[in-house]
């Protein structure tokens, strides 16, 4: 059962990458704004999200869906998609080849406090890359296994981050980045949550942190990272969540997230 899920999210997330992309090779239209002024929705990520959610309801009518674009519905299988049809949509919009369609399968409700992650799938269609992960089986980008990078010391560590799309906040992640830098070997800030945690699976990251994520940024990535045999976490004994979520090999998490504590993450 398991694997026939995450064929579906892969069959699922490589044609509505498809779709993306002709989407932004045609220009993209900006649909409205939410949350503050700089975190817009196109009018190609409400019309993925249809794609995506069309065809999950044929092949899934009982599974509940939360995706970012559209009203969430619960199911009666126990099982929930977590979608975000265009990861990365300010990456999107301007035309950087670093998005993603993002699509997981959890046991539970879609919070990430609770839920047991199953499969996911993360398509990047810019450069036709595909990584998938699937629950006690592995990950892979392509057909090929990834793994986590060999831990490293911090000064050493490669580190991903994010930044929130409100403008205080960033201000406060802005801060915490200066003091990091001089105490590793650099961050790279590449717009699309759920790649950054592939990265970390693939080992092009060593570490990968981030605040203020919303379930569908980070679901299908967790499971491919955990599956790489990262730790995935929320600070101290959380799960990952809106409020934190770190993802490296074991040994640099342990040394990454007291620092990170240390300067007021
Ligand atoms: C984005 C995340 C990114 C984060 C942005 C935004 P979106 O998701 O992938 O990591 O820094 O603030 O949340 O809005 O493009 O789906």
């Amino acid at each position: 059962m398991s694997t026939d899920l995450l064929d579906i999210a892969r069959t699922i997330a490589l044609q509505a990458g498809e779709l993306a992309a002709r989407r932004r090779s045609e220009g993209v239209t900006v649909a409205a704004s939410k949350s503050s002024s700089v975190d817009i929705v196109t009018e190609a990520d409400r019309e993925t999200e249809a794609l995506i959610r069309g065809m999950l309801a044929d092949a899934r009518p009982n599974d509940g869906f939360y995706g970012e674009e559209s009203t969430a519905t619960a199911g009666t299988s126990g099982l929930t998609w977590l979608v975000d049809p265009i990861d990365g949509t300010v990456n999107f919009l301007y035309g950087l080849p670093h998005y993603a369609v993002s699509i997981a399968v959890v046991e539970g409700d879609p919070d990430p406090l609770t839920w047991t992650g199953i499969a996911g799938c993360v398509v990047n269609p810019a450069i036709g890359e595909v990584y998938t992960g699937l629950a006690g089986e592995g990950a892979w980008l392509g057909e090929k296994p990834i793994r986590v990078a060999d831990p490293v010391d911090l000064s050493q560590a490669l580190v991903g981050t994010g930044f929130a799309y409100d403008s205080d906040m960033r201000g406060r992640q802005g801060a915490i980045v200066a003091q990091l830098l001089p105490q590793v070997r650099d961050i790279r800030r590449m717009g699309t949550a759920s790649l950054d945690l592939c990265f970390v699976a693939s080992g092009r990251f060593n570490a990968y942190f981030e605040r203020t994520l919303s379930p569908w940024d980070h679901a299908a990535g967790a499971i491919i990272a955990r599956e790489a045999g990262a730790t995935v976490k929320g600070l101290g004994d959380a799960a990952p969540s809106r409020d934190f979520i770190l993802a490296a090999h074991p040994e640099v998490a342990a040394r990454l997230e007291p620092l990170l504590v240390s300067l007021g993450v």
